[in-house]
């Protein structure tokens, strides 16, 4: 396949990018963290969004490397950012499952002097489905680190719960099905309150996705979420682009 040697050689030739997106604080507005999103500057089309190569660079492996240099490139980036907000990245299955996870984690925390608590792992269940002991091990480690983890997409998925019950997430990312039309939806509001309230009984914070209006925004802290990340905030944005925002605003 053509996308697969493309995606060999991405890496090599500096075409991979991050993107951040940030989430703010329900309660005070201020940014709390970045997500890093990950883009492919391809050469002929542009730029390309992981859903057009997450499932090649599964299948093929590919996402252990590329994921390697997502957690470095992100906290290089991070150490040159003032602040200590918190920065999320994201981790598919076959990564969770690779043996040198923590070991990558905790020398690129070292290299770039961040602390391990900024730093913020997302899953999603299908992580947990995964056979074998490596996956949760590895998870462990990441805690031991001092790293959280967040449970990404939550709801969206098939037997949610009983996911809560095997992991003590940090975090749970209310997926943004949810959260589109939940102005509209008695049945959203419904579920968007029980989703703050477990998560509240089980000792672990929310983020709302997705947000993309006012109306939205305002309910959801109304319904208990304590963050909130989205269109309506900031589109992901590369990092040099933050860091004139930033740069606008002091
Ligand atoms: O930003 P975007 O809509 O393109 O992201 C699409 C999907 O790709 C999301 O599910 C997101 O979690 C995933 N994703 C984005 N960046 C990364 C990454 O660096 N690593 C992994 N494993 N997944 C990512
Ligand atoms: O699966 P995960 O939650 O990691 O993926 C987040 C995805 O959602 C990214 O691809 C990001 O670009 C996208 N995204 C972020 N904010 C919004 C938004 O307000 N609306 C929509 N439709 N997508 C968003
Ligand atoms: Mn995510
Ligand atoms: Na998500």
């Amino acid at each position: 396949r053509e996308i697969e040697s493309d995606l060999r050689e991405a890496l090599s030739r500096g075409q991979l990018r991050l993107h951040y997106q940030p989430v703010i604080d329900l309660d005070t507005g201020e940014v709390a963290g970045y997500e890093a999103l990950l883009r492919w500057y391809h050469p002929r089309r542009g730029i390309v969004t992981p859903a057009e190569f997450l499932e090649v660079a599964e299948e093929t492996g590919m996402i252990v490397p590329i994921g390697e240099w997502v957690i470095r490139q992100a906290l290089a980036e991070t150490g040159r950012w003032e602040g200590d907000f918190r920065i999320a990245i994201n981790l598919s299955p076959t990564q969770v499952r690779s043996p040198h996870l923590a070991d990558v984690v905790a020398q690129a925390v070292h290299t770039h002097g961040i602390s391990p608590h900024r730093v913020e792992f997302e899953i999603t269940e299908h992580v947990l489905m995964q056979k074998g002991s490596l996956c949760a091990s590895n998870l462990e480690k990441l805690r031991e680190l001092g790293a959280k983890i967040a449970l990404d997409d939550f709801g969206i998925g098939y037997s949610s719960l009983s996911y809560l019950r095997r992991f003590l997430f940090d975090r749970i990312k209310i997926d943004r099905d949810f959260v589109e039309g939940v102005e509209m939806s008695a049945d959203s509001q419904a579920i968007v309150s029980s989703i703050t309230r477990l998560a509240d009984a089980l000792g672990m914070a929310t983020t709302a996705e997705g947000v993309e209006t006012r109306a939205q925004l305002d309910l959801l802290r109304k319904l208990g979420c304590q963050e909130a990340q989205g269109y309506l905030i900031c589109e992901p944005v590369p990092g040099d682009n933050f860091i004139t925002l930033s740069a606008a605003k002091a």
